[in-house]
């Protein structure tokens, strides 16, 4: 998959009502989603933490500032570069949410709770699981779920970035 159709499903991933534009609204209840989704209140501090890396995250993606983010606008920032120092502690955080037990990784429950409440369906968050859990021990580790990420996002060859955000049309 090249880097732009790689791109268009995490674009329309991001689009939850698909109507062509990433809002602020739309972006920022992914925190809330997830936190929701492991059972956190609003006061807990990784769920503070995800909410202010978002809000940090957002500013940079809507570059002209008025309130909606477009593909083209998430195309000409998304890279390498932002995905390490943007997008890489914002997805941490959402995987720490996730992560009850503190252990540093999620098994198939926690990270499909995670996935669904990010917008992918069921079965994508199931068949990413499984392309990331390589040592079949039924848990994926943070560092490997965001390598893949961010191997799929750059234009790399990424099995889980085709799974989670490939397969059935998302949105
Ligand atoms: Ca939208
Ligand atoms: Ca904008
Ligand atoms: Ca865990």
């Amino acid at each position: 998959m090249d880097q732009a159709a790689a791109q268009r499903l995490v674009f329309a991933m991001l689009d939850a009502d698909g109507d062509g534009v990433v809002s602020r609204a739309e972006y920022m209840a992914r925190a809330t989603n997830a936190a929701r989704a492991a059972g956190r209140e609003d006061d807990d501090p990784l769920v503070v933490t995800a909410r202010t890396l978002g809000e940090r995250a957002w500013a940079l993606m809507d570059a002209d500032g008025d309130g909606g983010m477009t593909f083209d606008e998430y195309a000409a920032w998304a890279g390498a570069e932002a995905f390490d120092t943007v997008c890489a502690p914002v997805l941490g955080a959402l995987f720490d949410l996730a992560d009850t037990d503190g252990d540093g990784t999620l098994d198939l429950a926690e990270f499909t709770a995670l996935r669904t409440a990010l917008n992918n369906p069921p079965a994508n968050a199931e068949a990413a699981f499984a392309v990331l859990d390589t040592q079949h021990d039924g848990r994926v580790r943070r560092a490997d779920y965001i390598a893949s990420i961010r191997s799929h996002v750059t234009g790399g060859n990424s099995p889980m970035g085709e799974a989670l955000y490939g397969g059935v049309p998302v949105g």
